[in-house]
């Protein structure tokens, strides 16, 4: 069994800080699971573009507020604590924090640990690293 508390990432190399936001990385490939678990915190007034192009990504808003736009489809969809967004089909979208938003994070392929995004939104897989 692992435990890891949030205490222990903080201020460790597991504390990614990007523009617009911070992730906590729980859990990454190393912990042999199959996916990562992150704690996100996204900062209020961004808009970030998003493309995870080789991950799926999971989301679910534990407390703040803000909307996912979905690039293909012009689809707007109101984010609040106890909404989950699956990006089920590598959507492009934009996250836009009307206030600061607290997030989980779920990805597949797992994190190996020190991404952030490019300059498209992407994540490098890094999963043959
Ligand atoms: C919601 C989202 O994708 N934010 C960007 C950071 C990412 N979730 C991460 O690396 O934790």
């Amino acid at each position: 069994m692992i435990i890891h508390r949030l205490q222990d990432v903080l201020g460790t190399d597991r504390e990614v800080r990007a523009e617009n936001w911070t992730s906590r990385r729980l859990l990454l490939r190393d912990a042999g699971m199959g996916f990562s678990l992150h704690d996100t915190v996204i900062r209020a007034g961004t808009t970030t573009e998003i493309h995870y192009q080789n991950h799926l990504e999971a989301v679910y808003c534990i407390e703040g507020r803000g909307v996912v736009h979905d690039v293909a489809s012009g689809n707007r969809y109101e984010i609040e604590p106890g909404t989950v967004y699956a990006l089920d089909e590598h959507d492009k979208h934009l996250l836009i924090a009307e206030t600061e938003m607290h997030m989980v994070c779920v990805f597949n392929p797992p994190l190996v640990g020190p991404e952030v995004h490019d300059e498209n939104g992407v994540y490098p897989a890094l999963s043959e690293a």
